[in-house]
């Protein structure tokens, strides 16, 4: 710091303190201005600024949820306000932990210590309010050590699909944000590459040792961006730094658009400094979202849209619902009261009752100014709900197949050469391989047998043995409880080939467990017990957008080649892309394994009874040799009952668990038992009820990173379930709770969370292999609504890269197949 910036500094300090005198003194406060509020965010009408309200995780993790961020007029468009190591940081790409994190409200500032362990390296950021913008500084205390100077910088991203195709400018020079990935790079020695997670590599350099490095799309000193824009526009100036402005899709499809500064090398103290305005629309209101089921309702269900209003929003007397005719004219159908519910973290909720309306036709609701798209009210409209998960989205992720739809291909026979012994090492999504193999096999050595049957586990290609066995148990469960006939699929185990929409006269549900069992059976066989995984050995293929089938090369790896060369007879290659088996046993999964290999035997007895038996003889071998060691976490129905706090009845999911496998046993048990178990369905409907006053919506909402439609499935089956058996207890009313909320009544947008046949607006994107099209594979749920600390929720639906929020899983759609199924019938008994 020199002598002059010291004086300006410490006049600027009296300064303030002088003006926070006369502030107090005259009690005069800028409406206009950012403030830190108790929630420890920055915020205005239409401006919150968060600082470090969500860390960086590393890994696994998509790092486009932390840092600084920006949630502009209701929509989190900007985040990633962080020191990093890259021009454009992809995931796996190190990330700051988090030191410390300091609220200081006498200064309206918050200050994050961040550091790269890796390259022992810390900074402190520093974010003030300065009116209606924010200054973000970049402290040192010691300078950027030798191996980062000229990578680290100061970065902020922004979400490229709201603000593509919309104007900005830089030190006066217009441009427009390309629609697509479109700008300049050059390659540099990987030895000039900051390590990546683990030291995994996200790219396939083809043997040129050189990674890409994208060059900035415009350099200055003052960017405007979205000026064509007013709820996105933003003003970033910097006086004593170079603003680059980078576009990371260059790199990753999932990238965002990225402002940097490089820290200088050399230099301590305040090393960057940026003001940071973002514009707010003056008198602007969120508009409310209406929340309500678009598949529609049946005449003689509760029908409740749920209407989510900006805390600043009056609330309105009534509300109506208005009928399309036949002749295309309209009429109002009702009107009626709106019923305040109250504040939910960010947003004010109140509730639309439009039960009373019984007569079948095409409806719209309309509160204030604001009109939904149409719905049916029909006794016809949960009939197809399953249709497109079970139809398309199913028999798209059946792995070692190749499938086709009219003239499209999904995907090739993925995975011909197998899969490899994994050697013990860690792995990048979430698995790793112990110190021994725990088979009769060497590290890297061929496992035969294994590419055959299973499913994709979500938007990546590996087999999850959990999710798989789990896929199995779901859709026996669905075979035994409701036989579904439904033929629309072709599968030719012999042809490796799927066809959909051709029927081949064998239930698509038997079908899909043969698929299934194939695969499991195969690894008790083979490897002597079930693998964690089958998964990618490189984390350079790991991320493969396309074409299943051609995420490997097809030949089996030989490292006596070099990389990219193909032996002579075409059979092998030096490429390290194969896949491997993760082997270190667990019992746990092992007689998880052999409890769905028992059930999933008496599914295929009579339609594969080779299969049937193998499964069988699997089972008990699996059974004897691990029973003993196995250490599972019981949900008890009978022990939770003596549960001192009533709390963990309304919070824990172990009640749903519990509950459930209680009515799992109750067609085989008697009447005693049946009668034994009333009290717990009394708890349990208190515990329905309870989530009435928990939020809005009236079912579990969950909070973690990944969104929470699993435990949403969950408690509408054990509703179903527990309305069957005791209807008297558990009323038909409370059956359609978790169908409006997958169906759209939720908060951020009244998008079906379900891809269904029959919803009048789902999701239009998805995170699935399909996910760079920006599109969805039909069927697909969503796990939901992300939330994002302190206040926020969002399902993004034009941006669908966040797995927390759009990624479908085979575990979680065949959930949703029981749930649906259960659902159907019950509606239409
Ligand atoms: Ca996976
Ligand atoms: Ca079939
Ligand atoms: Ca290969």
């Amino acid at each position: 710091m020199n002598l002059l910036s010291y004086y300006t500094q410490l006049f600027n300090c009296r300064k303030a303190l002088y003006l926070s005198l006369f502030l107090l003194t005259t009690c005069y406060v800028s409406a206009q201005d950012l403030k830190l509020n108790d929630l420890e965010y920055f915020d205005r009408q239409g401006v919150n600024v968060l600082v470090y309200s969500n860390n960086f995780n590393g890994g696994f993790n998509d790092e486009k949820n932390s840092g600084i961020e920006i949630i502009h007029h209701g929509v989190r468009t900007v985040q990633g306000g962080a020191v990093r190591l890259n021009n454009t940081p992809e995931q796996w790409d190190l990330v700051p932990t988090t030191t410390s994190r300091k609220v200081n409200r006498d200064t309206q500032s918050i200050e994050v210590g961040l550091r790269y362990n890796d390259y022992d390296f810390d900074s402190r950021v520093m974010v003030t309010a300065k009116g209606k913008a924010v200054e973000i500084a970049v402290f040192l205390d010691k300078p950027v050590p030798e191996a980062l100077a000229g990578k680290a910088g100061f970065n902020i991203e922004f979400l490229p699909s709201q603000y593509w195709q919309k104007t900005y400018v830089m030190d006066g020079r217009l441009n427009r944000f390309p629609r697509y990935a479109a700008s300049q790079t050059v390659t540099r020695p990987n030895s000039e590459k900051p390590r990546q997670f683990k030291g995994f590599k996200t790219y396939d350099d083809r043997g040129t040792n050189r990674f890409v490095d994208p060059l900035p799309m415009e350099t200055g000193h003052e960017i405007i961006v979205a000026t064509d824009a007013p709820e996105r526009m933003i003003r970033i100036s910097s006086e004593d730094s170079e603003l680059q402005l980078f576009d990371g899709r260059m790199l990753a499809q999932n990238g965002w658009y990225v402002l940097r500064s490089v820290l200088p090398t050399g230099k301590t103290g305040k090393v960057v400094t940026w003001t940071v305005e973002p514009h707010a629309v003056p008198g602007w209101i969120r508009e409310p979202n209406i929340g309500f089921s678009q598949v529609g309702y049946i005449p003689e269900q509760p029908k409740i849209a749920v209407i989510e209003l900006d805390k600043q929003d009056p609330v309105k007397a009534t509300a109506s619902l208005w009928r399309i005719k036949t002749d295309g004219t309209k009429e109002k159908a009702f009107e009626g009261a709106v019923k305040e519910w109250g504040p939910y973290y960010k947003y004010n909720y109140v509730k639309f009752d439009f039960s009373s309306v019984h007569e079948p036709g095409v409806y719209y609701i309309q509160y204030g100014d604001t009109k939904t798209n149409d719905f049916l009210i029909d006794k016809s409209v949960y009939n197809k709900i399953t249709d497109a998960t079970t139809d398309i989205w199913i028999p798209i992720h059946m792995n070692h197949m190749y499938v086709n739809e009219g003239y499209r291909t999904w995907h090739g026979e993925p995975f011909k050469e197998g899969y490899l012994q994994a050697p013990p090492s860690d792995h990048f999504d979430l698995h790793a391989q112990g110190a021994t193999t725990d088979t009769k096999y060497k590290p890297l050595e061929l496992i035969p047998g294994l590419n055959v049957g299973g499913f994709f586990d979500a938007g990546d290609f590996d087999i999850e043995t959990g999710s798989n066995i789990n896929v199995v148990q779901n859709l026996v469960r669905a075979w035994e409880l409701f036989k579904p006939q439904r033929d629309e699929t072709f599968v030719s185990e012999q042809q490796r080939y799927v066809d959909l929409h051709r029927p081949d006269g064998t239930p698509d549900i038997l079908q899909f467990i043969e698929h299934g069992m194939l695969n499991l059976v195969a690894q008790a066989e083979q490897i002597g017990h079930m693998a964690s995984t089958l998964s990618n050995s490189v984390l350079d293929n790991y991320h493969h957008l396309g074409d299943a089938a051609s995420l490997t090369d097809g030949l089996h790896y030989d490292p006596s080649l070099k990389p990219y060369e193909v032996s002579a007879d075409g059979k092998r290659s030096g490429t390290p892309d194969d896949m491997w088996a993760f082997t270190t046993r667990n019992p746990n999964l092992d007689m998880q394994a052999a409890a769905v290999f028992s059930s999933a035997a008496r599914a295929l007895k009579g339609y594969n009874d080779p299969l049937a038996q193998r499964a069988l003889k699997q089972a008990e071998r699996l059974t004897a040799e691990s029973a003993q060691k196995v250490n599972r976490r019981r949900f008890d129905i009978w022990q939770m009952l003596n549960r001192p706090q009533e709390e963990d009845w309304i919070h824990g999911n172990g009640f749903v668990y519990a509950i459930q496998a209680a009515f799992d046993s109750i067609p085989l048990k008697d009447e005693a038992y049946k009668q034994k178990l009333r009290p717990y369905v009394i708890k349990f409907e208190k515990y329905i009820k309870g989530f009435d006053k928990d939020n809005p919506y009236g079912v579990p909402i969950g909070l973690g990173n990944w969104a929470g439609v699993n435990m949403v499935l969950n408690f509408g089956i054990a509703i179903n379930y527990a309305h069957l058996y005791y209807p008297d207890i558990i009323g038909k009313d409370e059956i359609y709770r978790v169908a409006n909320w997958l169906f759209g009544c939720h908060p951020y947008h009244n998008y079906s969370f379900v891809a269904a046949v029959g919803a009048a607006r789902s999701k239009a994107v998805f995170y699935g292999n399909n996910r760079a099209d920006f599109s969805f594979i039909p069927g697909n749920v969503a796990p939901g609504l992300l939330f994002r600390k302190p206040d926020h929720f969002e399902n993004f639906d034009d941006w669908p890269f966040l797995w927390g929020q759009n990624e479908g899983t085979i575990a979680g759609n065949t959930q949703y197949v029981i749930f649906g199924s259960a659902f159907k019938n019950l509606v239409n008994k």
